[in-house]
Formats: C-alpha cells, sequence, structure tokens
C-alpha cells in the first residue's frame, strides 16, 4: 500500500521477517521505533514466543511499554536478528551510523547477531559513505585530543560534537565524548581499519560490509538489498 510512510512499510515488512521463538535486537531512533510497535503488535496477533534486546534506554521502555518480553545485554550470548536505522547506506550495504548516542551497543548487538537487517527510506541512499554526514567517533573522555590529532595526521578533520543546546560537549549513553569527523583520500576500508584500531576510539559510525540486508522505503514500494 503505497500510501504508507516508506518508514512504516521497512518496519512492517522487517516485522514479518521475524521467526517465532527468535531473540530479536531493537535499535534506535524513529524507524527502529516503527518496527518495535509492528513487531509488538504481529507478536500479540499471532502470540509469537520473543524475546527482544534494546540497543538503548529508550528503546527498552518502549518495548516493555508495547508488552515485548525484554532481555537485557548481559544475559545474551548472542541473538538471532538485529533491526534498526541508518544515517547512510551505499550500494555495498555499507552504513554510517551514530548520529543518536547509542552508537557503542547499536554496533555491538549488530555485529554478534546472525541476521543484521537495515531500514531506511531513500534519503539515506549514498554513493559514498561519509557524502552527507561527518563520522562519528565515540572516544574515551581523556582521549579526544590525542584521538583528534592522530586522525588530523590521517588527513581528518572535524571537532567535539556540541550538546543539543550548543552550551557544552555531547556526551554518549555510554558517557563517552565524540568527535564528528570528515575525511578526503582514504577508502571505506582503511577507515574502517584505522578507526577500529586507534587506541582511545571506544566505537566509531562506519558499519563495514556489516549489513545483512537493507529494506529501502519508496513511494513504490520496497527495494531489498542483501550481502
Ligand atoms: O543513531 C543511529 O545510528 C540511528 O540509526 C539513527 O541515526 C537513525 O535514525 P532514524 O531512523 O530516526 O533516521
Amino acid at each position: 500500500n503505497p500510501a504508507v510512510n516508506p518508514k512504516q512499510q521497512v518496519a512492517e515488512q522487517a516485522a514479518n521477517m521475524v521467526e517465532n521463538g527468535m531473540i530479536v535486537g531493537l535499535g534506535t531512533g524513529s524507524t527502529a521505533n516503527l518496527f518495535i510497535d509492528a513487531l509488538a503488535q504481529r507478536s500479540r496477533q499471532e502470540e509469537l514466543q520473543l524475546r527482544v534486546v534494546a540497543s538503548s534506554v529508550i528503546s527498552h521502555n518502549r518495548a516493555i511499554k508495547a508488552g515485548l518480553s525484554v532481555l537485557s545485554i548481559n544475559q545474551l550470548s548472542g541473538l538471532d536478528m538485529y533491526v534498526d536505522g541508518a544515517d547512510e547506506v551505499s550500494d555495498d550495504l555499507s552504513l554510517l551510523k551514530g548520529r543518536g548516542q547509542d552508537l557503542v551497543k547499536e554496533k555491538l548487538l549488530a555485529r554478534h547477531a546472525d541476521q543484521f537487517v537495515v531500514l531506511v527510506d531513500e534519503s539515506k541512499q549514498v554513493r559514498q559513505i561519509g557524502e552527507k554526514h561527518p563520522i562519528p567517533v565515540e572516544v574515551a573522555p581523556d582521549c579526544w585530543q590525542l584521538v583528534q590529532a592522530a586522525l588530523q595526521q590521517q588527513g581528518g578533520q572535524g571537532s567535539l560534537r556540541p550538546n543539543a543546546a550548543g552550551d557544552n560537549v555531547f556526551y554518549s549513553a555510554d558517557g563517552n565524548l565524540v568527535l564528528d569527523m570528515t575525511f578526503t583520500d582514504i577508502t571505506l576500508k582503511n577507515l574502517n581499519q584505522l578507526l577500529s584500531t586507534l587506541p582511545g576510539v571506544v566505537e566509531h559510525g562506519i558499519f563495514y560490509l556489516l549489513a545483512s540486508e537493507v529494506l529501502i522505503g519508496k513511494a513504490q514500494g520496497v527495494i531489498r538489498l542483501t550481502a
């Protein structure tokens, strides 16, 4: 039904991919919220036996309110599926994430899930990751200048993310600072390698070849990209 909001369409399609008995990871953001609500509705209608685990407090609370059976991350040794939005998606299914504040748990659940399903509308499609937004680099608070200097040596430019009010720095859900950085003349593969191995970097927003599929909601329907 093309009249339905494209993000709602992909949320419902992802909810229909969930199998009875699964442990499902819940992302964070407006699209993840639509998925949580669609999954809860389907679970009620079909009396599914599901357990869910959230990447943020806000998604945890939304799932409880929706009547889903919620686990904590420390109870998990694995999960069947993780469903989340993204800020940018490229054709090879690499993603930019982390414009929110829950990047650490989002990537943790994405990496350890058997299946990582990404929900976007076409506004998130880019030819190259980093095209529309800086790369979030989440750093342990004391390390931000050393990390910034190391990234500047690699051609990076950027600064600490300010808070919403603009009168302080932004702190993530895990109490870290975030450097929003732009880079030129470096491949995504090499940038992922640099950011994944630099001491002081807790997490970063490049999800290099992590997604198993991406559902893109468009006016004329849903496009499904698979790895
Ligand atoms: O923080 C993130 O990485 C989220 O995926 C988020 O930025 C996407 O949010 P949206 O679904 O509200 O666009």
